[in-house]
């Protein structure tokens, strides 16, 4: 198990100019085999050159071609078959390699430059891991990124070799009348035995990680695009037939980020088809492969009745990730895989600022920031911290973390921040003329960023070396008779596993100050701090001592800590100009609270009232809520939403997850209670029976309705049950019914299994809805949590083979009902940990995923440290029995 190291990247020996590929998909020629039953013969023909001026190596060297769980059949070097006797090539079965060594120097008269063809058997049907070649229902798919394509044929798996793809696929046409591939059709044809043929060729050199197939008998529906120079792209998007009417929102939202890479950053398509496959198992969202992306269904299917607000826009925000990635990661890829925040932090950046645009700035910008600080900054604080260039991995798959993509987005934004939105342009507008059709480095584009703008962002590689996240404090005085405010900022990052300690960042912090009259005194302006200390001093400030307004927007990845009074709080919740900061010191106030209860009851006290200040501030959001004139809900409903528990977990010196979510709970209850009628007003005002929109109004209206709901039923009474359950009867779309079954799920009595027996029902086996069926269940917050979902993993419907099923179950438990995982008892560490060795044999991907639910368990308070340390040794036991992925995790977990 040897770890790769960034350090070490050479150049290849060779490339590969191009790849032809046949796949041939026939009945598995084992008598003993199910009726039905398909196994696929790949044969590959690779024109390979010799790397002339980069490769390392001196004279022929040997070609090393990776492959994992293939069975080689046949294999010719320029249309010679080799011998099988060891003299012309060698298996290497610990490490999965095919050797070509002298073979090449013959064969190529001493320059290097011969074509191969290999023939190996695949069988898709056995392929649990869910990459390389593989069945999802009835389809045949691909999933190759990062290290897949090489559990399809023997090949150069890495991004740095880009080949011209042509593919052949062969299948029986009946069962499978859709051929797909990247690119462009060529030629399709029949052949005998009911059998069938499409061609594809792909213009644009790829790496082996962009390469897609599929096979199938799928429903579409069909638009096009005509682009910005006028050309006509066809569009398609294609599901199970029985999923077709719930493609529609998919394929606005292509359109959509269509306009706005052109409108934006001037980037057109580039091919004349766009094809979108939706398949039910999938280890992550979906995936760029080049003109044929492959899509978790999740993250596509949507109509009102299956899909909640959040999906449609996770949709449309998915979509428009994939989209960009056609520059952003496929026109110009990356070098080698620690590089992959090169095109992931910029391609989650760009689908971020597009559905800013899309909808409000403010609210993504919220929703973005509160799933970095829950996950990311939890990353940041465990032994599995890196930074979001990693230095060494094991099994890449493990790296497609929150750092490399939340962090790296905001490393981008930070590009952006500093440069202004058209410094920003200019630097992309560089780094595509640099480097369109190669394979590059972070450095190259941080080059462009500085190049394009003459700005020296040397100090800013840190960002890309050092993990962890900075504290940054700020310290204000005013001086009343020099009318100056001088702001000291100071950071300082806490060393991380192999990095004890950290130099200063480059840190833009926007501020703005406000008057005690809520006017703006000194309007937004970015300062830039490098140094471990610094001062700022704001001449002319009239009027008194400001309220400084500070990292407005979030204008860069670190933890503020800040002397801010629950006055000042309640003072910029009211006045900031700045809606992100609104959002934010609603947070604060609700965090000071909490926290305060928390240590109140974890020390056996009881918590003291919540301070009218506070009370006053939410019920100022609750009174804006009744206003009818375009205010923005969504803004006041998530200022009213307590931060989540993750979050507030990564505040607390000793974790004490079940004291937190006493503690929550409390001020919860207290804000419900102090402010009841309020709730209930606005719920009144805004629960209404009207047609289901997706727009920004409509998603706000029920977001706040629903919040309100959420606190009406904190108390756990029957005045709460009666309400919810009356919300779930009425409900007419999939974001109302869910929002009052998670209600009624926490609830006591029989109306939450009624409840629960009746959006079964009406499910009807889709596959989508019954995840949030099992999800409720495993966030509920009752005494037997933990009884029911144990009971679920034998429900029928239950499935360790699909990751979306397995993850609405034991993922939600895990990841999201904290104070069920975290029970005293320890039985929710044993579930999880079981639940890791179980799907570790099926799919290493997402049992390793679900082992990081170990990973801070140095920092919980004893008993529940020693608890997770054991199961965490537990896993470590089995040895050789446990997946790379899957050590690797627990290995790092234990540091
Ligand atoms: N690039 C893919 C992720 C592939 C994950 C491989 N384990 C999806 C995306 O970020 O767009
Ligand atoms: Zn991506």
């Amino acid at each position: 198990l040897q770890p790769k190291y960034r350090s070490s990247y050479r150049q290849p020996d060779y490339w590969i100019r191009h790849t032809d590929l046949l796949f041939q998909i026939v009945p598995d020629p084992d008598p003993e085999a199910p009726a039905g039953a398909t196994v696929t013969y790949v044969t590959s023909t690779l024109t390979v050159e010799r790397n002339a001026d980069g490769g390392p190596s001196p004279g022929i060297p040997n070609l090393e071609l990776d492959g994992e769980e293939l069975t080689l059949m046949e294999i010719t070097v320029n249309g010679q078959p080799l011998p099988w006797d060891g003299s012309a090539f060698l298996l290497t079965a610990e490490s999965d390699l095919l050797v070509l060594g002298k073979t090449i120097e013959a064969a190529s008269a001493g320059k290097g430059d011969f074509t191969l063809q290999t023939r190996v058997l695949i069988r898709p049907e056995s392929n649990f891991e869910l990459s390389g070649f593989y069945k999802s229902g009835s389809a045949y798919c691909s999933q190759c990124e990062a290290e897949g394509f090489r559990r399809i044929t023997y090949y150069l798996d890495r991004p740095d070799v880009m080949a011209r793809f042509k593919v052949r696929i062969e299948a029986e046409k009946a069962k499978l009348p859709l051929l797909l591939s990247n690119g462009n059709k060529m030629a399709t044809g029949e052949l005998d035995g009911g059998r069938h043929f499409a061609e594809w060729e792909d213009p644009f050199p790829k790496p082996s990680y962009l390469f897609a197939v599929v096979a199938g008998d799928l429903g579409s529906i069909v638009d096009s695009y005509k682009t910005m120079s006028g050309r006509d792209v066809r569009l398609e998007i294609f599901s199970e037939h029985e999923n077709v009417d719930k493609l529609e929102h998919a394929m606005t939202s292509l359109k959509k980020s269509m306009r706005w890479d052109e409108d934006v950053y001037g980037l057109e398509y580039d091919l004349d088809v766009y094809n979108i496959v939706a398949v039910n198992d999938f280890n992550m969202g979906a995936m760029e492969n080049k003109g044929l992306n492959v899509f978790n269904t999740a993250f596509v299917l949507a109509k009102p009745e299956t899909a909640t607000d959040t999906d449609y826009e996770r949709i449309e925000g998915v979509i428009a990730h994939e989209y960009f990635h056609n520059w952003s990661g496929n026109r110009v890829t990356c070098q080698d895989w620690f590089q992959l925040t090169l095109k992931e932090g910029l391609t989650v950046f760009r689908d971020q600022q597009f559905s800013a645009d899309m909808g409000s700035a403010a609210v993504k910008r919220i929703e973005d920031v509160r799933v970095l600080r829950a996950r990311q900054f939890a990353e940041d604080s465990g032994p599995r911290a890196h930074a979001i260039r990693p230095e060494s991995y094991m099994k890449m798959d493990n790296f497609y973390t929150s750092t490399v993509y939340e962090k790296g987005a905001e490393v981008i934004r930070m590009y952006h921040t500093l440069l202004g939105a058209a410094g920003f342009r200019k630097g992309m507008d560089l780094y595509f003329a640099r480097h369109d059709g190669s394979a590059v480095t972070c450095d190259d584009f941080r080059a462009a960023m500085a190049d394009a703008n003459g700005k020296d962002f040397s100090q800013f590689e840190r960002w890309y070396l050092q993990a962890g996240t900075p504290v940054v404090t700020a310290k204000g005085a005013y001086d009343a008779a020099q009318k100056r405010y001088s702001l000291t900022l100071s950071q300082h990052t806490a060393g991380t596993v192999g990095q004890p300690s950290k130099l200063p960042f480059h840190i833009p912090v926007r501020v703005g100050l406000l008057g005690k009259d809520g006017r703006e005194l000194v309007p937004s302006t970015v300062l830039e701090l490098k140094e471990a200390s610094q001062t700022f001093e704001f001449e002319n400030v009239e009027g008194g001592t400001p309220v400084p307004s500070l990292l407005r927007g979030f204008s860069a990845p670190v933890r503020l800590k800040v002397e801010q009074s629950d006055e000042d709080l309640a003072f910029l919740m009211a006045h900031d100009t700045d809606s992100f900061n609104r959002w934010e010191a609603s947070q604060k106030l609700a965090s000071q609270a909490i926290l305060a209860a928390t240590e109140a009851l974890a020390g056996g006290g009881t918590p003291a009232p919540l301070a009218p200040t506070t009370v006053d501030a939410f019920r100022a959001v609750l009174k804006a809520g009744l206003d009818d004139t375009g205010v923005d809900r969504s803004l006041l409903a998530y200022a009213l939403s307590l931060p989540d528990e993750l979050t507030l977990l990564g505040e607390m010196d000793v974790m004490r997850p079940v004291a937190l979510h006493e503690g929550r709970e409390h001020v919860k209850k207290s804000l419900a209670a102090a402010l009841k009628p309020e709730f209930m007003d606005v719920y009144q005002a805004l629960d209404k029976d009207v047609p289901y929109l997706v727009t920004p109004q409509e998603i706000g209206r029920r977001r706040m309705k629903n919040v309100c709901l959420s606190y009406l039923c904190t108390e756990k009474d029957a005045g709460a049950v009666a309400l919810a359950a009356s919300a779930f009867q009425r409900a007419t779309c999939m974001t109302d019914s869910i929002a009052a079954l998670a209600c009624l799920a926490s609830l006591p009595g029989p109306e939450k299994d009624e409840a629960l027996e009746i959006f079964y029902t009406n499910a009807k086996g889709d596959p989508l809805v019954l995840n949030k069926w099992f999800s409720i269940q495993a966030l509920a917050d009752l005494p037997d949590t933990i009884d029911r979902v144990h009971a679920l993993t034998r429900h029928p419907d239950f499935s360790m083979k699909n990751p979306n099923r397995f993850r609405a179950l034991i993922g939600a438990f895990a990841n999201s009902n904290l104070a069920r995982f975290h029970a005293e008892d320890g039985r929710g560490y044993v579930l999880v940990a079981d639940m890791v060795l179980a799907v570790d044999k099926l799919n290493p991907q997402v049992a390793a995923r679900l082992a990081g639910a170990f990973s801070l368990w140095r920092k919980f308070e004893n008993t529940r440290r020693n608890m997770m340390k054991s199961q965490l040794d537990r896993l470590m036991a089995v040895g050789d029995g446990l997946s790379r992925d899957t050590f690797e995790i627990v290995s790092q977990s234990l540091l």
